[in-house]
């Protein structure tokens, strides 16, 4: 039986969630916009382009071109600052574990992540060898909620994506991976991730026997 194990990356392996809310939160201020998780939390797993127009909806501002892509870079060059700094200790609990059951159950594996610094990431906490695909944000045209991202992992592992499993921390990946027709696994907050299949706190509440029984079924 093989089924094919997609995930996000912010929020699921790592913890960079943190990172992007400081460098938003940063941006968001100087131009005299409120920001606080509440606004973060709708950003999650949405594109570098969308979170800056929402920020600035928000903030009922109209910025020339210019401006934008300048804002972008300056979030950017922020949030690298910090990813710069990050090490294997940053991977949150028991992902290791997980990848290296998937691996001992001969399942495979692949990324799927909004984020243009994804590979940098999974370079920088040595996980990249444990991916046998990896889709992120240089490889789709939509965003999630669109499906995109997690259709081209199917493909890539080259397993069906009804027989795909994806575990995502964001409001927009549940949502992009019931779009797929995959099994949504959410890592986080019951009230915020109730449209997914399944919720966990995190991947220290995910037993073998689960991990099983989604390879079996
Ligand atoms: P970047 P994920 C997403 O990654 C983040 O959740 C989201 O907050 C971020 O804006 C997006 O990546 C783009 O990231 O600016 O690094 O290209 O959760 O889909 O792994
Ligand atoms: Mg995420």
């Amino acid at each position: 039986n093989k089924k094919g194990f997609i995930f996000d990356l912010d929020g699921v392996i790592v913890d960079t969630a943190k990172y992007h809310f400081l460098a938003w939160k940063k941006l968001a201020n100087s131009l005299g916009i409120d920001f606080t998780e509440v606004e973060n939390e709708q950003l999650k797993g949405v594109s570098r382009v969308r979170s800056l127009e929402k920020i600035l909806s928000w903030g009922n501002k109209t910025i020339s071109e210019d401006k934008f892509m300048e804002l972008m870079s300056a979030k950017n060059t922020d949030y690298l600052s910090h990813i710069s700094k990050m090490d294997e200790d940053e991977i949150l609990p028991d992902v290791p574990k997980i990848l290296n059951l998937l691996k001992d159950k001969e399942q495979p594996i692949s990324l799927g992540s909004a984020s243009k610094n994804a590979r940098t990431i999974l370079e920088r906490v040595n996980l990249k060898k444990h991916f046998d695909a990896i889709v992120d944000g240089n490889d789709v045209s939509k965003a999630k909620p669109d499906p995109e991202v997690f259709l081209i992992a199917a493909k890539l592992l080259n397993v069906k994506p009804e027989h795909c499993i994806v575990f995502e921390d964001s409001v927009a990946g549940v949502e992009a991976a019931n779009a797929a027709n995959m099994v949504s696994i959410g890592i986080g907050s019951e009230d915020v991730l109730g449209h997914a299949k399944y919720i966990f706190k995190d991947f220290t509440e995910i037993s073998n026997e689960f991990i099983n029984s989604l390879i079996e079924n």
